[in-house]
């Protein structure tokens, strides 16, 4: 990446634009419950090999609809759930997904499958034939957009606004640990293109429906401390969700009311999910203080059908 004295890292990247100009066919995939770095790097790069004149399809699953409302804007033409049968002859390009367990299709998963792997989290499994980890960058945009320059594509208005909500998810609004320069200055380009950045706001985190703040306030009600207010917990149980109407999407964002709590340490969200044929399950989210509020890990309990072990400890970015 430009920038970098990072050797491995110039080659990958040097790869993955040969991989983008030389392919005709590509399948663009993200992980699973997609956030606004997965669906704005999906849709943007969506743009980028359309611009190119490239067919493009972008897959996700069909449990991920309805999306978050907070994302349900995003134009998904070319859309797919359905791994197509002409996989063996295109290119997956996976965006922002760390690990290959978080692609909610078997078929992807067991293919002799031909990967581009474009990520930024740290600790990503480089499952792909070619793996792009940028550790350094604040979000998977950030490299889609860094990619952009050398495949000389100027950003649609859609492009513009896809890698946006990318950037302002990934850094907190500009505030996470990750914010760089570099975000700034990619903020300041997109803005140039003609993102509308107070749309993108209203958007992103207006808009609530009446049922997320319920779900809020009873999490709230939960709150618990214990070791002398350093982990700070709360609990969700289905009764919560089914008396407020709420979503299990609804709990997005909870957790750094817990995390902001002074003495924080750890903050902890368990919450009930809807039981399936194979009996309750669960699911606990962690957040640490320091580091700016890492994510530690969710993990799912019982016997659902999601259950890979470690599951989103993969993400220090994903918020
Ligand atoms: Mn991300």
């Amino acid at each position: 990446m430009t920038g970098t004295a990072n050797g491995a890292v110039d080659e990958a990247r040097a790869r993955v634009l040969a991989e983008l100009r030389q392919g005709e066919r590509f399948l663009l995939v993200t992980h699973e419950n997609p956030d606004g770095d997965a669906l704005g790097s999906l849709v943007a790069m969506h743009g980028v090999l359309t611009a190119l004149g490239k067919d493009s399809l972008m897959f996700m699953d069909a449990d991920e609809f309805p999306l978050p409302y907070e994302y349900a804007f995003f134009r998904l033409d070319n859309l797919v759930s359905i791994v197509p049968d002409d996989l063996d002859e295109r290119t997956v390009v996976f965006l922002d997904c760390g690990n290959i367990d978080r692609t909610p299709s078997d078929l992807l998963r067991n293919a002799d499958a031909h990967i581009v792997n474009i990520d930024h989290h740290h600790d990503n499994t480089r499952f792909g034939t070619v793996n792009l980890v940028v550790d350094a960058a604040s979000c998977t945009a950030e490299i889609v957009w860094d990619l952009m320059q050398d495949l000389r594509v100027d950003p649609t208005p859609e492009i513009a606004d896809a890698l946006y909500v990318g950037l302002v998810t990934d850094t907190g609004k500009f505030m996470y640990e990750n914010t760089g320069t570099r975000a700034h200055k990619m903020a300041a380009a997109l803005i140039e293109a003609g993102v509308d950045v107070h749309e993108i706001y209203r958007r992103l985190y207006e808009g609530m429906p009446e049922p997320k703040l319920l779900l809020l306030a009873r999490a709230l009600n939960h709150v618990q401390r214990f070791d002398e207010g350093r982990l700070t917990v709360t609990l969700l149980t289905r009764e919560d969700f089914l008396a407020t109407g709420a979503e299990d999407s609804f709990t997005e964002g909870i957790i750094d009311h817990l995390r902001s709590v002074r003495g924080t340490k750890v903050a902890a969200m368990a919450r009930e999910l809807p039981a399936n044929g194979d009996g309750p399950r669960s699911k606990v989210s962690l957040r640490a203080t320091d580091g700016g509020g890492r994510r530690l890990g969710d993990r799912t309990r019982g016997r659902g059908r999601r259950t890979p072990a470690g599951r989103g400890l993969h993400h220090r970015h994903d918020r």
